[in-house]
C-alpha cells in the first residue's frame, strides 16, 4: 500500500473510532459534548494518532487495541488547540478552517470543552491498563513539556536559539514523541526500540515545527532566513530517520511519513 492509501485508510479509521469515543450531542450535557464534536471534527491532519498506529505496526502490533491511544493523543492534542485559541493565549477567531471554538460556544465552554477533552484522554490511556502510558503522556503534556514550552512562548516576546529550541522541542516535540513511542509501549517493545521511536517522534516533531515556520515565516524563518531553516528541517528529517534503523523494513511507513512532514504533503 503507498503512503498516501496508507494514511487515508487509518485516518478512516482513526475518525471512526474518535466518533465512538466522544460522546454523542444528544447525552447530557448536550452543550459540552457538541462543542467537544465541534473541536475534534471534522478535525485536522490527524498525523499524531497516524504515528502512533504506524509505530504499534512497526512493533509487530496488528489489531485494534492501538485506536483508544492513538484517539487519546488526537483528543489531547485538539484541548491545546482549543485552550491555544481563547482570547488569554493567541486568540485565534479561525482554526482548521472555521470559527475557533469560543467563537463558536463561548469562553467559558470552550474553555470547559478543552479541559473535557484532556481528560477523555486521560480516560482512554488508561483503558491500556499501562501506568506507564498514562505517566508517559502526562509528562510529555505537563509543565515539562507542552505546557512548558507554551509558557515560554507567552513570556519571551522575542525568543533567541536557545529559547526558540525550547519552545519548539517542548510546544511541539513532545506531543509528537510521545505519540511514536506509545505505539511500542503498548507493544513492550525493548528500551532500545522504545527510546528509537521517541528520538524519531521528537526529530520529526522539530521538522514539523521548522516547516511550520517557513510557511509562516516566523520563527525559526525570522531568525535565520529561508536556506537555513531549511537545511535544518532536512538534516533533522535524516537524523529521525536514522532513528528507525533497527527496525528494517517495518518502519517503512514511519519513515515515508517523515518524508512527508518535511516537504508539508501531509
Ligand atoms: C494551551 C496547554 C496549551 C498548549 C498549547 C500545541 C500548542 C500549545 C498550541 C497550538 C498552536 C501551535 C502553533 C502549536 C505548535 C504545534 C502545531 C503547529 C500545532 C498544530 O498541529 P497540526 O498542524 O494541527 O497537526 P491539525 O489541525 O492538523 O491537527
Amino acid at each position: 500500500m503507498n503512503i498516501n492509501q496508507y494514511i487515508k485508510d487509518r485516518s478512516s479509521v482513526i475518525n471512526k473510532a474518535l466518533n465512538g469515543f466522544l460522546p454523542t450531542p444528544k447525552t447530557k450535557p448536550r452543550m459540552i459534548h457538541k462543542a467537544m464534536r465541534y473541536a475534534v471534527f471534522p478535525g485536522g491532519k490527524r498525523i499524531r494518532p497516524i504515528l502512533a498506529v504506524a509505530a504499534f505496526e512497526a512493533c509487530g502490533g496488528k489489531d485494534n487495541k492501538i485506536l483508544p491511544i492513538a484517539c487519546a493523543v488526537e483528543i489531547i492534542h485538539t484541548y491545546t488547540l482549543i485552550h491555544d485559541d481563547l482570547p488569554c493565549m493567541d486568540d485565534d477567531d479561525y482554526r482548521r478552517g472555521k470559527l475557533s471554538c469560543h467563537k463558536k460556544f463561548g469562553e467559558a465552554l470552550a474553555l470547559l470543552a478543552g479541559d473535557a477533552l484532556l481528560t477523555l484522554g486521560f480516560q482512554l490511556l488508561a483503558g491500556s491498563g499501562k501506568i506507564d502510558i498514562v505517566r508517559e503522556v502526562s509528562m510529555a503534556i505537563g509543565t515539562g513539556g507542552t505546557i512548558g514550552g507554551q509558557v515560554e512562548d507567552i513570556l519571551k516576546q522575542k525568543p533567541r536559539k536557545k529559547e526558540l529550541d525550547y519552545i519548539a522541542s517542548h510546544k511541539t516535540g513532545e506531543l509528537f514523541g510521545v505519540s511514536v513511542k506509545l505505539g511500542g509501549m503498548l507493544m513492550d517493545a525493548d528500551k532500545k526500540k522504545i527510546d528509537s521511536l521517541c528520538n524519531f517522534g521528537k526529530n520529526i516533531g522539530l521538522t514539523f515545527q521548522l516547516v511550520d515556520d517557513l510557511i509562516d515565516g516566523d520563527g525559526y524563518t525570522k531568525l535565520y532566513g529561508i536556506q537555513y531553516v531549511k537545511r535544518m528541517a532536512a538534516l533533522l528529517n535524516d537524523r529521525a530517520k536514522s532513528d528507525l534503523g533497527i527496525f528494517g523494513k517495518k518502519a517503512d511507513k514511519l519513515s515515508a511519513i517523515a518524508d512527508l512532514i518535511l516537504k508539508r504533503k501531509i
